[in-house]
């Protein structure tokens, strides 16, 4: 793959230096143990399966061998590790224009999924070193199911079977990882390059653009509360704020979001 790959790629920054496993425990950890050993910027590690793929919290996310796309992204921007969480919403961006440009309609689900049709296709980890109060270094993981059959579906991760889909579940035939690879490595760049140029608000604003629960009644886990009302903003770290019943507004750093 990766000769096709670095073929297709025609970018400045990401993808200068690329790691292919076979197998590994989780992308986002050899991402993060290269970044710490001083790897540039832009240098991306993919694995056609993964032992100990993460999500949030130490979740597991499946990664069965060879059908979808595992990979993490090195970024080492001049901001403060406040706003590193933007680069969640940076990925899911970049995910939602590549997946859209396959003819699908996906829509980005605060704060880390991609769904199509209400189920989940992708999911992002950013994970960030911090030097004093500025990211020293941010390692995006994205894990994209590609071309997972329902039977594969239903056999690997019976557990999430029913809220999990893939692309070629969608367009009912198999697609092209390398192409996919390419197009994904390269709508990252240029929306990081977007964001250097033009800052916070304007990813916040494109975001908003491709976000699902807008104005919906959504009930989230965090920490150890719960809160109930419409989602109906985010805010310049990319927090989400909700409106209680009682008026008052409420924001979330992070958490899981439920639609009541
Ligand atoms: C995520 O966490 O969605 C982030 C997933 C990031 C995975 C990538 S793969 C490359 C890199 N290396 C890693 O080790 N990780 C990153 P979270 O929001 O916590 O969602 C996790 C939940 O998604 C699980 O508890 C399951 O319910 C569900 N899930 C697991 N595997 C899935 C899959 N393949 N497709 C859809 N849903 C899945």
């Amino acid at each position: 793959m990766i000769n096709s790959l670095k073929k297709l790629l025609k970018t400045e920054i990401l993808g200068k230096s690329i790691h292919f496993y076979d197998e590994v425990g989780s992308t986002n950890d050899i991402a993060f143990e290269l970044a710490r050993q001083g790897s540039p910027e832009g240098t991306v590690v993919i694995a056609d399966c993964q032992t100990e793929g993460r999500g949030r919290l130490q979740r597991k996310w499946i990664s069965p061998r060879g059908i979808n796309l595992y990979i993490s992204v090195i970024f080492r921007p001049f901001v403060k590790s406040s706003d590193g969480q933007l680069f969640t919403l940076i990925a899911s961006i970049a995910l939602s224009e590549t997946i859209n440009a396959l003819g699908l309609e996906s829509k980005i689900k605060w704060p880390n999924d991609l769904l199509i049709k209400g189920k989940k296709v992708a999911g992002i980890l950013t994970e960030m070193q911090s030097m004093e109060d500025m990211v020293d270094f941010l390692v995006v993981g994205i894990g994209l199911n590609l071309n997972m059959s329902r039977e594969m579906m239903q056999m690997e991760m019976a557990v999430i079977a029913e809220t999990a889909t893939s692309v070629k579940e969608l367009l009912c035939r198999d697609v092209d990882t390398t192409e996919i690879t390419a197009n994904l490595i390269f709508n990252l760049e240029k929306w990081y390059q977007e964001f250097n140029n033009k800052g916070n608000n304007y990813i916040i604003n494109e975001w908003k653009k491709r976000w699902g629960d807008f104005g919906r009644r959504v009930h989230v886990d965090f920490d150890d509360s719960v809160v109930e009302g419409v989602a109906f903003d985010i805010n310049d770290k990319g927090f989400l704020l909700i409106k209680k019943d009682d008026g008052t507004i409420k924001r979330v750093i992070s958490g899981d979001v439920k639609l009541i």
